[in-house]
């Protein structure tokens, strides 16, 4: 008889059923485990139509924490089919006595949390109500079909099938007139086995879908050889890469090859047969719209070079969506099922369904009979599962009410109002965007360590902080919003299903990145959890990710480089350390016309650059001071946001060189700046410009000059600015603040380096002088509108918010951007981190309102 309370209720025997019963075991946990269908395997119980089979290969797609399994389980192909999985389930779970330990045929109906007892208690469908401490949802991210949003699908006679539901025995389809609706991976799979019995086919397509060949085959040897040399070290990769399969990263750009280079090396991708490794040829596919071009023409001249009619190709090609946005396919003759002369491609944009009918399919102005009607037409993705089991948690709110707007979930792990509730690769995890076997592993690992830990640590419940999950919300945001998935109508948004939120489900930061977090969250004693026992309660709040996701992988690439620290430099080696660092960033968007030319300093000439807009002048004009320290950097050194701002402001921007330290120490760049401004104005109209309509502008100890540059405009009677365009601006010499402590050491421009260059530019007494510290001028009234940039990250970001405020207190008018997860560089990095744009963007729309 089992036992009606128990520590721990797991729904599902998957794979990640399967393993989190394994690992109770060991752990003594009681359990029960409960499982709908009649066999273990989740997925691959369910979804038998004919040419299932996984897109990951069998090196990859397999448990990890039995290595005997390694001897005593060979593959037969590179891609295994639908039956070996299931094989290899049923495997595992008799040689690990796992059938012993799972009740199959019982459902979940529902679950209530009890506050009081600080326990679930669990409905099934067998009438039972079993209690327990930890309840977990190992339910599978694909396991509930979609509901047919089809008129009339109630009505036909003929035989129905699904193909996440298909029959044990199979179905033959010899002498049938049968129709697929729906072109995923699952009718990409079964469509070409289903033409090579059927009499006549037609395939109902609403969206052409991505697919390569998988050239199926013997498991991939460079894969089986390295695993066999040091399985330990390609395990451990494949848990720190991008997608839970050990691939290099791609360091080329799409933009930065030509089309025959690009398509020869999608050409080797390509051959490899492997579903990752053509999304991974270039860098920025999945972030720059135009980079992803160049994957989808390729997928596309594929899809010509195959489909004989030139018309029924192109239906099949996808232009809609970017190449991975919608998740690609593998196949085994998809293309080539349309050159056969029963097989027929509905275009369901052309011709919709107005109903299914009692004997086929009416659409367009036709009207087909047919024997079968194979619905493949998907899932309820990543949150279906976990909805539809009625979950109550704290206060009777239950979990479908919670995500009526989208999943909210700590590390998509946890949910706040459902203290321990876990769900396996939840929305808010890579999950769906990962090698599964590696995100269920880690999830299983994560829950049972975390289960010993509080029963060691006497703790009862579990639950993440409002701020945490919040936190965690913003992040996947954050993620999502640098990539173009958003763009497509994918089940990956949720899409595909009507009424449901249209959010990204699962975590696209990355399989290692989102590890480290979850690592991160431990190590930090539980990081945005509440951890609470009889006579004790912990509570480390906080917020495990907050730099902006392309920002961390800059930070990280740049640690792996282990630099020398630029202040341990003399002046003349940091120049060339940072010209050798400009010459490998993109160039930034076209312009008009750039010239160089020299202007009248302070004391003697400086160089100029000048960026004109594509549109007919005269422009209004923006001085722009560049970064550096005052020791580094030139007109030309930040080339790519001085582009960038004149391309979508319309302005004429003139990036200015100052004189540097130390060799000329405060006050030259001070009195070059404001004496660039005076010529620039003198000499307005020659280059093109409305001398009434100028701004200065700067970035760092440019946007010291600038600011310092507007008070002394102020101070001696012209000339007249409409506006300061201040991005992380140097404002206070005289001291430090807190953020120099608080960002002092991760984040490229360092507390020490920031005191290097205040060393060479000015003594501690000058830094008392308004023209060093801006921030320290006796009145800021009578200064001009102020767009000011301050960076969450960045050691200025307290000297720079001290000065906005100090400005609107002064009457000022200031628009104040606190970029969110950003630091000292990255909003300079035009065409690197999209996460900057925004703000670029931003700065732009001020600077246009300047002159306005
Ligand atoms: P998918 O990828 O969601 O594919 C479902 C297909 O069905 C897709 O082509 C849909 O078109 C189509 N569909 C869905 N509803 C309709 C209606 N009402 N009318 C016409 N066509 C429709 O599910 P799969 O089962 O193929 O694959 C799921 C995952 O399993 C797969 O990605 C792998 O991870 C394994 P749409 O694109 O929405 O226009």
């Amino acid at each position: 008889m089992a036992q009606s309370d128990v520590d721990v209720v797991v729904v599902g025997a998957g794979f990640a059923g399967m393993y989190l019963l394994h690992e109770l075991r060991k752990t003594g946990f009681s359990y029960r485990v409960l499982e709908a269908g009649d066999d273990v395997g989740g997925t691959w119980y369910w979804n038998r139509y004919p040419g299932a089979r996984c897109d990951i290969a069998t090196t990859d797609y397999q448990y990890t924490w039995d290595p005997e399994l390694h001897e005593q389980w060979q593959w037969s192909e590179k891609h295994a089919a639908q039956p070996e999985i299931l094989r290899y389930a049923q495997f595992v779970a008799k040689k690990h006595d796992l059938y012993s330990g799972i009740e199959f045929n019982t459902r979940v109906d529902g679950a209530q949390w009890n506050e009081v007892a600080k326990r679930w208690s669990i409905h099934t469908s067998t009438g039972e109500t079993i209690t327990c401490q930890h309840y977990v949802m190992a339910t599978g991210c694909l396991s509930v079909p979609k509901e047919p949003d089809i008129n009339g699908t109630e009505k036909f006679t003929g035989n129905v099938y699904v193909t996440g539901r298909w029959p044990h025995e199979g179905v033959d389809f010899t002498g049938k007139r049968v129709a697929v609706i729906g072109t995923g991976s699952s009718g990409i799979q079964s469509i070409p086995h289903i033409a090579e019995q059927a009499k006549e086919l037609v395939v109902f397509q609403r969206t052409p879908n991505f697919s390569m060949p998988a050239f199926n085959g013997p498991p991939p040897q460079d894969r089986v050889e390295r695993l066999k040399a040091d399985r330990a070290t390609y395990e451990h990769e494949a848990r720190y890469s991008g997608t839970g399969v050990p691939l290099e990263d791609s360091t080329v750009s799409a933009l930065s090859v030509t089309q025959d280079e690009a398509f020869e090396m999608l050409e080797e991708a390509w051959q490899k047969g492997e579903l990752l490794s053509l999304g991974n040829t270039f860098m920025d596919s999945a972030i720059n719209r135009k980079a992803n071009d160049v994957v989808a023409e390729f997928m596309r001249m594929k899809v010509r070079s195959v489909v004989k009619d030139p018309a029924v190709a192109e239906l099949l090609s996808p232009y809609k969506h970017g190449y991975g946005t919608k998740r690609p396919c593998m196949d085994t003759g998809y293309f080539e099922t349309f050159n056969k002369p029963h097989v027929r491609l509905v275009d369901l944009n052309a011709q919709p369904i107005r109903s299914i009918t009692e004997t086929g399919i009416d659409f367009g102005k036709e009207s087909m009979e047919f024997d079968a009607i194979v619905y493949a037409t998907g899932f309820d993705a990543m949150t279906g599962a976990i909805v539809s089991a009625n979950i109550t948690g704290k206060n009777g709110v239950t979990l479908k009410s919670k995500w009526e707007h989208g999943p909210l979930t700590y590390l998509g792990l946890t949910s706040v109002g459902f203290p321990n509730l876990y769900m396996i690769t939840g929305p808010g995890s890579p999950s769906v965007l990962s090698n599964m076997m590696v995100s269920i592993e880690q999830h299983v690992d994560w829950i049972r360590d975390t289960l010993v830990h509080m029963r060691e640590n006497s703790f009862d419940t579990i639950e993440p902080t409002p701020l945490a999950e919040e936190g965690w919300r913003v992040h996947c945001t954050d993620c999502a919003d640098i990539t173009i998935f958003q763009e497509a109508n994918s089940w990956y948004m949720g899409a595909n299903v009507p009424g449901k939120p249209r959010v990204m489900f699962p975590y696209i930061g990355g399989v290692g990145r989102y590890r480290m977090a979850c690592e991160e969250v431990v190590a930090k004693g539980y990081l945005g959890f509440e951890l609470a026992g009889s006579t004790k309660k912990q509570c480390n709040d906080g917020l495990v990710r907050q730099v902006q996701p392309d920002v961390d992988m800059v930070l990280d690439f740049i640690s792996t480089l282990n630099l020398p620290a630029m202040e341990t430099m003399s002046p003349t080696e940091a120049r060339a350390f940072s010209e050798a660092s400009s010459a490998m960033r993109p160039s930034g968007p076209e312009v008009g016309e750039i010239t160089d030319g020299v202007l009248q300093g302070a004391d003697g000439e400086l160089q100029y650059r000048l960026y004109r807009p594509a549109t007919p002048g005269p422009h209004p004009i923006a001085v722009y001071f560049h970064g550096g320290g005052w020791v580094f950097g030139s007109h030309t050194s930040d080339d790519p946001l001085c582009r960038d701002l004149c391309a979508q402001s319309n302005t004429l921007i003139i990036s200015v060189n100052y004189r540097h330290a130390p060799e000329a120490p405060f006050p030259a760049a001070a009195e070059d700046g404001f004496a660039a401004l005076k010529w620039v104005h003198a000499n307005a109209a020659a280059l093109g410009g409305l001398a009434e309509k100028i701004a200065v502008a700067g970035w760092s100890a440019g946007g010291n000059v600038a600011a310092v540059t507007a008070q002394m405009s102020r101070d001696t009677g012209g000339p007249q600015i409409s506006g300061q365009l201040l991005l992380c601006p140097v404002t206070d010499g005289s001291h430090q603040h807190g953020s120099h402590i608080e960002n002092g050491e991760r984040f490229i421009l360092t507390k020490s380096l920031m005191e290097w260059f205040w060393n060479h530019y000015a003594t501690p007494e000058q830094r008392k002088n308004p023209q060093a510290s801006p921030l320290l001028a006796s009145s800021l009234a009578g200064l001009p509108p102020t767009m000011l940039v301050t960076c969450q990250f960045d050691p200025l970001r307290d000297e720079g918010n001290a000065y906005a405020r100090a400005l609107m207190q002064a009457g000022v008018k200031v628009e104040h951007v606190e970029a969110r997860g950003h630091i000292h560089t990255s909003i300079t990095m035009v065409d690197m981190l999209p996460s900057g744009a925004p703000h670029r963007r931003e700065m732009a729309r001020a600077l246009r309102g300047f002159f306005s």
